[in-house]
């Protein structure tokens, strides 16, 4: 791959330069480096027992005779199909335990804060507590806040372990969407159940028919969109805030060469949390002058970044593919990691600066690093300790070559689901009505949730920002989280005058009108639970159908590489939305399955994957659903634009 398609993101490309003169190996040159092995990427490797490896490829010519498939099989007499389902659901427990790990630290924190153990939390959105605690049965009546978060948690808690019924937050979905997972036997019951019972279905020898797993996948995902990661999301917003629209800045222009520079990587906002109020402190403050610091800067990277800029405007250093470049510039003292998403090879990076790496999470150390674990009991200490170490650090870098790129792009962001609600609809009237008008009136087409990481096998930002692009030229709003998001922010789509730059008219007239930009920034990976809910307030408005995979609505991840992005695939499809992936796409070695995911799920679910790697082909396809969409709503005819009286709001709210 040249250098000059290694990203469309400039700072990027600069600080690849840097990274060559430095002699400083990145995850760009060692993609270039190794090539993936084909059989392992298209799923036909099983290594589930000593037996294998056994690799069972897709079959070089098209017609296989019967006697030459039944010779494709894994030792113990695995077909193809089996393994990759295996492979595929399997990917599924991963990405939901991921996901759900994370949602359990929260809600034991939450549980510890509503007791008061738990010195500098609080919680900060009641609201929003009286909502959650409505939706998990938790009497409201006249009791103490305190004695309702405790409840709360305690039923957050217990849903993981939960062994029996369903999950609290299933009811949340549309009642067709429920009755669905009924009919199908995959409406999850516990979180942690679901993924035990996949990573037993997936051992040797138990489920060997591969739509058994993948509908097992799909219930275990529902566990993960519908609970782990649902439950993070509203907890984290009742501990720290709902999100509402704040002002942001992004990429690696953030960092400051007179600062003693900190970037908080990882997912849990937990300590991001603490570090803001930490850094703050004047007397922590005054350490860093004392340093020679003019003062200290914080920046995000990958999803602990959209967590603390969602809420406090935290700058963001960049997203996936630039956690190496952020330390090769030369001016960070010390990246702060928790879980998910972090190289390994960043140890090795800062090795050749003065940057220190230092883990925080008991579950994820690195060797080469730091670790200085946060216990949330002394969390506030625990904050002020790593701020002083970046301090430290900071007189280290004196004399020595830096180089900050310029590029910083202004964003807005911090578009909850409750604060879309809002904006559409007002203070007094806050509903998704005003976008369902426009939906039915055409000027908006449809909603896609375009989500996900970057690759290094893939031009780094390309795929999203071609597809989103095309989407809004396309009057598709988008609705976005994690690295995407990051991708669009860099690229300027996250203000709202990019609704009269890079938007179709009729998109444009909606976004200027209430002022947002076409392209909403809804969150971290775990926020993805926001985008089913926004569907499920477009559903439950009315006037398009009784469904999610009703709505003329489409959702994918064009530059995906962790598991994580398997399982909020597979819950967006058994929720009942088109999704389509790209770069690689760990099935394409068994034709059966391809058939059953591109095309038999949406039968029997709704909604279905597909793969295209070719974000132009990919929008397309989109683009396309929701047309169908539409013309099975009867919207394919352009409608004069209509105001809507009460009495026709009243019909329509009736439909
Ligand atoms: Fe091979 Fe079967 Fe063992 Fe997989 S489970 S490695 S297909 S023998
Ligand atoms: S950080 S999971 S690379 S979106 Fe959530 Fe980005 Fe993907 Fe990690």
């Amino acid at each position: 791959m040249s250098e000059a398609i290694k990203s469309v993101d400039p700072a990027t490309l600069k600080m690849l330069e840097k990274a060559k003169a430095d002699k400083v190996s990145t995850a760009f040159d060692r993609a270039e480096e190794m090539k993936p092995c084909p059989i392992g990427a298209e799923g036909s490797c099983c290594k589930n027992c000593s037996m294998g490896p056994c690799r069972v490829p897709a079959p070089k010519k098209k017609a296989e005779t019967e006697a030459e498939k039944a010779k494709r099989r894994g030792v113990c007499g695995a077909t193809a199909e089996t393994i990759s389902a295996r492979n595929f659901v399997r990917m599924v427990a991963a990405g939901t335990s991921a996901h759900s790990d994370h949602a359990r630290g929260v809600a034991e924190l939450f549980l510890g804060t509503a007791k008061g153990e738990v010195p500098g939390f609080s919680i900060k959105d009641e609201q929003k507590l009286y909502q959650v605690a409505l939706d998990l049965d938790v009497e409201i009546g006249d009791r103490p806040v305190k004695e309702i978060a405790v409840e709360v948690g305690e039923k957050c808690l217990a849903e993981f372990g939960r062994q029996h019924g369903q999950l609290y937050f299933v009811k949340r979905a549309p009642l067709k969407r429920q009755e669905i997972w009924r009919k199908l036997g995959i409406t999850p019951r516990g979180i942690d159940r679901e993924v035990v019972e996949l990573m037993h279905r997936t051992h040797m020898g138990v489920d060997q028919e591969y739509k058994d797993l993948i509908l097992a996948g799909a219930r275990c995902s529902l566990a993960d969109g519908w609970g782990g990661s649902m439950i993070s999301t509203e907890l984290q917003d009742i501990l720290f805030g709902n999100p509402v629209p704040i002002a942001g800045k992004i990429n690696l222009g953030v960092l400051k060469e007179d600062e003693v520079n900190l970037v908080m990587h990882g997912h849990e906002p937990l300590l991001p949390e603490l570090l803001v109020v930490a850094s703050q402190d004047p007397e922590i403050q005054n350490y860093a002058k004392s340093k020679g610091a003019k003062g200290i800067n914080l920046a995000g990277m990958c999803c602990s970044a959209n967590e603390v800029l969602m809420r406090h405007g935290i700058p963001v250093a960049g997203n996936f593919l630039q956690q190496e470049l952020a330390i090769i510039t030369g001016a960070v003292e010390a990246m702060v990691v928790d879980v998910q998403c972090e190289m390994q090879s960043l140890a090795d990076v800062a090795k050749c600066y003065h940057t220190k790496v230092i883990t925080t999470n008991p579950r994820a150390k690195m060797e080469g690093a730091t670790h200085i674990e946060f216990e949330e009991h002394h969390g506030q200490e625990v904050a002020k300790k790593i701020l002083r170490e970046a301090i430290d650090n900071f007189p280290k870098r004196k004399g020595k070559p830096v180089l900050i790129p310029s590029e910083t792009h202004e964003m807005i962001v911090g578009f909850s689901h409750e604060t879309i609600n809002y904006l559409l609809g007002g203070l007094f009237r806050s509903s998704y009505r005003p976008l369902n008008d426009n939906i039915i009136n055409g000027r908006i087409r449809g909603i896609a949730g375009v989500v996900g990481c970057n690759n290094a096998r893939t031009c780094h930002d390309s795929a999203h920002l071609t597809m989103i692009k095309e989407l809004i030229k396309n009057d598709v709003i988008v609705l976005t989280t994690g690295c995407a998001a990051m991708a669009c922010g860099k690229a300027g789509l996250l203000t709202p005058e990019a609704a009269s730059k890079y938007c179709g008219a009729g998109l444009a007239e909606v976004c200027e009108t209430v002022g947002i930009p076409p392209v909403l920034h809804m969150g971290s990976c775990v926020d993805n639970s926001r985008i089913l809910m926004a569907a499920t307030a477009v559903v439950k408005d009315g006037g398009l159908g009784d469904d999610i995979s009703d709505l003329p609505a489409a959702g994918a991840a064009p530059e995906w590489m962790s598991e994580k992005a398997i399982a909020i695939g597979q819950y967006f499809v058994a929720s009942g939305v088109f999704t389509v992936f790209g770069t690689t796409f760990p099935i394409t070695g068994s034709e059966e399955m391809c058939k059953l995911m591109y095309d038999g799920l949406e039968e029997i679910m709704g909604g279905k994957w597909a793969f295209e790697p070719d974000p132009e082909k990919a929008t397309k396809l989109m683009l396309e659903h929701i047309d169908k969409k539409r013309k099975a709503l009867g919207l394919d005819k352009k409608k004069d634009r209509v105001l809507y009286d009460m009495a026709m709001r009243r019909e329509l709210d009736a439909v």
